[in-house]
């Protein structure tokens, strides 16, 4: 994103804490993945827009409000990622009955070879724009998820344990799951 226009994106890779001070590291990559656009960009959206398991971005543009906009202004941008297609993941996808029924507010903790991540299912997330309600987890190398714990806006937790990778869980609040696989893309250039 630019935030005064017409400057390169940034796209910024975690590299998790520094084993010295445990401060995370982060580095720009915008350039070296051609995601360094200089258009005058606004909203953001992280989403697995191909359901083939890994996020996507979509950017978009203020419109036509400057002479170097081309005719017409900027049309939306999506960076489709083809480079973590083959590294597992964990989706969950939240339908809420005590809670209300997108569930904004819920927090999902996943748990997998030793580490845990959190999720915030947040219905306002960026200027102009608005996240996928599936909250996604990328795992790394590991290839089960040991638990999957969902706190639920209305108070309610619930837990799952040992659970394959590379699936999406479905959860109706308090009452049943599903786990369902993604329709995974080709790699690109395959056929
Ligand atoms: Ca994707
Ligand atoms: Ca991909």
């Amino acid at each position: 994103m630019s935030w005064n226009g017409y400057e390169n994106n940034v796209l910024l890779r975690n590299d998790g804490n520094h084993p010295d001070d445990g401060i995370p590291r982060f580095v720009d990559v915008g350039m070296a993945l051609g995601a360094d656009d200089v258009y005058d960009a606004r909203g953001v959206a992280v989403a697995d827009f191909d359901n083939d398991g890994d996020l996507d971005i979509v950017i978009n543009h203020s419109q036509g409000d400057n002479p170097r906009d081309e005719a017409g202004g900027v049309p939306a941008v999506l960076y489709r990622n083809e480079l973590g297609s083959s590294r597992p993941f964990f989706a969950v996808e939240l339908s809420g009955r005590e809670s209300p029924h997108q569930a904004a507010g819920a927090v999902v903790r996943l748990r997998a070879a030793g580490t845990v991540q959190t999720r915030l299912l947040d219905v306002g997330s960026a200027y102009a724009s608005q996240q996928s309600d599936r909250l996604h987890f990328g795992l790394g190398d590991a290839d089960r998820v040991d638990e999957v714990t969902v706190h639920w806006p209305s108070g309610l937790v619930e837990s799952f344990a040992d659970l394959p990778a590379d699936r999406v869980l479905h959860v109706e609040e308090g009452t049943s799951s599903r786990l369902a696989s993604l329709p995974r893309s080709p790699p690109a250039g395959g056929g």
